[in-house]
């Protein structure tokens, strides 16, 4: 496991001279498309790149360099250096080589000049446009999509977690194998893997869906034990909190304040990509599951979002998302959106949403953001401030979604006070001389199922005071 050694040397930020080491061992797109296939980076030195951002019709210049501030810090988190920015504005791009064949002259000039190794593009190129803009620029060209992708695989630590991330660098680099081609010459040949007539294309490709086809089989198989599982939890009727958000948020720092849950935190990227499922009693007395999950960013490569469709489901299955905001954020609005867009994407758009600005200890704008917005909260995980809020605003939406009723139960019924107790909330119960009196918040399946002991219907609501508790 050479590779993962030397993926370490990234993650301390190496700053070996980039000339010295460039000639003999650059390779070029981060050391890592065209290396081995278990996405683990190999980079002996830090890459100097060129990000290049294109003004299309409706957007504004600010927007466009806002979101190449994100890719600039995209790319430093992948472990490269950039040290140049250039902007086009175009009506939409040239199909063939993205920017105008001026601009891409341009490029070139500022690569030579600036002794880049690599052109990031802020939009992602089509296959042919890669492999043009390869050409004339006579280095790396790559879009973001295959930069996150790589700060994916750098962070992938289980099992799962890399066979998703591997499934989603292959189908990204599988239409591009053309342009890939010189890179991946160091893994071409070997007894038995070429067939007859067959080029080395061919064989490379054949290799690829042969690993894909294999990489869904297994993660379908997760897929269907993560569901019993889920299937199971749901039968406990324990409810399912998951803080979703743009990544950096806080949302690992919030699951640690409200769980002890010890997820790390880092002022990084992508710092999550596993699931982590911690138990939370509510002040109500409910238990919930409380899952902290990826973050998502603006242009979150569609291939990743199918291919993490597993850490996901639990997304999608929630009863509510906790919509984990940075609080110190300079455009709020633009990662909520981004983020709306990615639960469109998974199915979770019509999942309760409680809005949560984080930070609020280091910016006051926190609390003005929350008012701005209908039931938000200001919190900070890290000073605690709001928590107590937040926690009894959790159990009031969960509550939502469940009806209270008044029940008695005749003595001899011990078993349906076990599964009011069970399947629901009990808020006060009395003993009386034939039985038990019981409030409690129930799913409407609940309720029918316990009918014949429902005193009070939820239509009679107003009947039915909600002791303080
Ligand atoms: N000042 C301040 N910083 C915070 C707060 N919560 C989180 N942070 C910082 O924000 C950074 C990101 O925190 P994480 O909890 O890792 O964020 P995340 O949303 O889990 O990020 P990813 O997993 O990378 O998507 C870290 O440097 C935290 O220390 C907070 O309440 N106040
Ligand atoms: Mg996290």
């Amino acid at each position: 496991m050479g590779d993962d050694i030397q993926s370490h040397t990234t993650q301390s930020h190496t700053t070996q001279s980039h000339t010295t080491q460039s000639q003999t061992q650059h390779r070029g797109g981060f050391g890592e498309f065209g290396g081995s296939s278990g996405g683990l980076i190999e980079r002996t030195f830090r890459e100097r790149i060129v990000l290049v951002g294109m003004v299309q019709a409706q957007a504004t210049s600010r927007e466009v360099e806002a979101s190449l501030d994100e890719l600039e810090l995209l790319v430093e988190t992948a472990g490269a250096d950039p040290v140049a920015r250039l902007l086009q504005r175009r009506s939409a791009p040239d199909p063939a080589t993205f920017v105008g064949s001026g601009k891409a002259n341009a490029i070139k000039a500022i690569v030579a000049a600036q002794d880049c190794d690599t052109v990031v593009f802020d939009d992602e190129l089509t296959p042919a446009q890669q492999f043009n803009l390869e050409k004339i620029l006579g280095c790396t060209a790559l879009d973001r999509t295959a930069v996150i992708l790589d700060i994916f695989a750098q962070n992938a630590s289980t099992v799962e977690g890399k066979a998703q991330v591997e499934l989603a660098q292959l189908r990204y680099r599988l239409p591009r194998l053309r342009s890939l081609a010189g890179r991946y010459s160091q893994q071409a040949g070997g007894i038995g893997t070429r067939g007859p007539g067959e080029t080395q294309l061919e064989v490379n490709r054949r290799r690829l869906l042969r690993r894909i086809h294999k990489l869904e089989t297994d993660l379908r198989k997760v897929r269907d034990h993560r569901r019993t599982q889920t299937k199971a939890r749901r039968r406990t009727r324990n409810r399912a909190v998951v803080l979703v958000g743009y990544t950096n948020a806080g949302k690992s720092s919030l699951l640690n304040r409200l769980t002890e849950a010890e997820v790390l935190v880092e002022d990084r990227l992508f710092a999550t990509l596993d699931a982590t499922t911690r138990r939370l009693a509510l002040p109500g007395g409910e238990t919930v599951f409380v899952t902290d999950t990826v973050g998502f960013v603006k242009k979150l490569p569609h291939q990743l979002v199918t291919a993490f469709q597993t850490t996901l489901d639990v997304v999608r299955d929630a009863d509510l998302l906790v919509h984990v905001v940075d609080g110190t954020n300079a455009n709020p609005l633009a990662s909520i959106a981004a983020v709306r867009t990615v639960l469109t994407e998974i199915g979770a758009a019509l999942v309760p949403e409680l809005l949560v600005f984080n930070k609020a200890d280091k910016a006051t704008r926190a609390t003005r953001l929350a008012n701005l917005h209908d039931g938000a909260i200001a919190v900070s995980a890290h000073s605690g401030h709001n928590i107590d809020v937040l926690l009894e605003a959790i159990g009031q939406r969960i509550r939502r979604t469940t009806e209270l009723v008044e029940l008695f139960v005749p003595w001899a019924r011990g078993d349906v006070v076990a599964a009011v107790h069970r399947e629901g909330l009990v808020s006060a119960h009395q003993s009386e001389e034939l039985g038990m009196r019981m409030h409690a918040h129930l799913e409407p399946a609940s309720v029918g199922a316990l009918d014949e002991f429902v005193v009070t219907h939820p239509r009679d609501r107003q009947a039915l005071v909600e002791p303080s508790t």
